[in-house]
């Protein structure tokens, strides 16, 4: 849509990006491990029928194509990267370095999907996602990235709705009903806690 605006006699053409009719938020993830992880961000944008591109970026394995990307993301207008990876996750802050769209980082504890024997734990993170987690938020000054907790992939799909909103007002809404939506889950799962009590309810919501 182009809008027309008219301030002290100049009159400006605006373009105004509709948040349904192109992918305004790039989703990257270091490997395809991380993909079970990081679907949690694409559904709640989903839900919220906001467009975005997925693709794996790997920081060490493909480091070109890291600095491509980065320019792709300027080039394709996202308003927001959420990148998400596991163990020395270079991934988020490298990518910040090399543009100025803000970058949220999802930390990934590290599990061992593509293992063959699943029973060589060599690749589980010794560390729960801590060391994730810290590569991510330890960033130097003067280059942040935000990080949301461990596996905390929604939550940054959700962060990233909230930048947007400043934009698209229609967004505001959608958040209010969000936090309705949690609000009455909370009040129906209390009532049913006392309705039950707690070792009832226990054993039905956890058999
Ligand atoms: C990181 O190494 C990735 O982000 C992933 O979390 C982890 C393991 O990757 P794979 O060896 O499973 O491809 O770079």
């Amino acid at each position: 849509m182009i809008l027309a605006i008219i301030d002290n006699n100049l009159l400006y053409f605006s373009i105004v990006v509709s948040y349904t009719k192109k992918p305004l938020i790039g989703i990257i993830m270091g490997s395809s491990s991380d993909s079970r992880i990081m679907k949690d961000a694409a559904e709640i944008l989903d839900k919220f029928k906001i467009k975005h591109e997925d693709q794996i970026v790997s920081a060490h394995r493909t480091p070109t194509r890291l600095e491509e990307y980065a320019k792709h993301a300027e080039k394709m207008g996202f308003k927001i990267i959420i990148a998400g990876a596991g163990g020395a996750a270079h991934l988020p802050g490298m990518i910040a370095s090399h543009t100025i769209i803000p970058v949220i980082g999802v930390p990934i504890m590290v599990y061992n999907d593509k293992q063959s024997k699943k029973t060589d734990n060599s690749k589980f993170s010794s560390f729960g996602g801590l060391d994730s987690l810290l590569s991510i938020s330890e960033m130097p000054s003067g280059s942040p990235v935000v990080a949301v907790g461990i596996n905390k992939a929604g939550n940054a799909g959700i962060y990233a709705m909230k930048i947007l909103a400043n934009e698209f007002p229609e967004l505001k809404n959608k958040l209010r009903q969000h936090k309705s939506v949690q609000h009455d889950s909370v009040l129906k799962e209390s009532e049913e806690l006392k309705k039950q009590g707690l070792s009832k309810f226990v054993k039905k919501k956890f058999k």
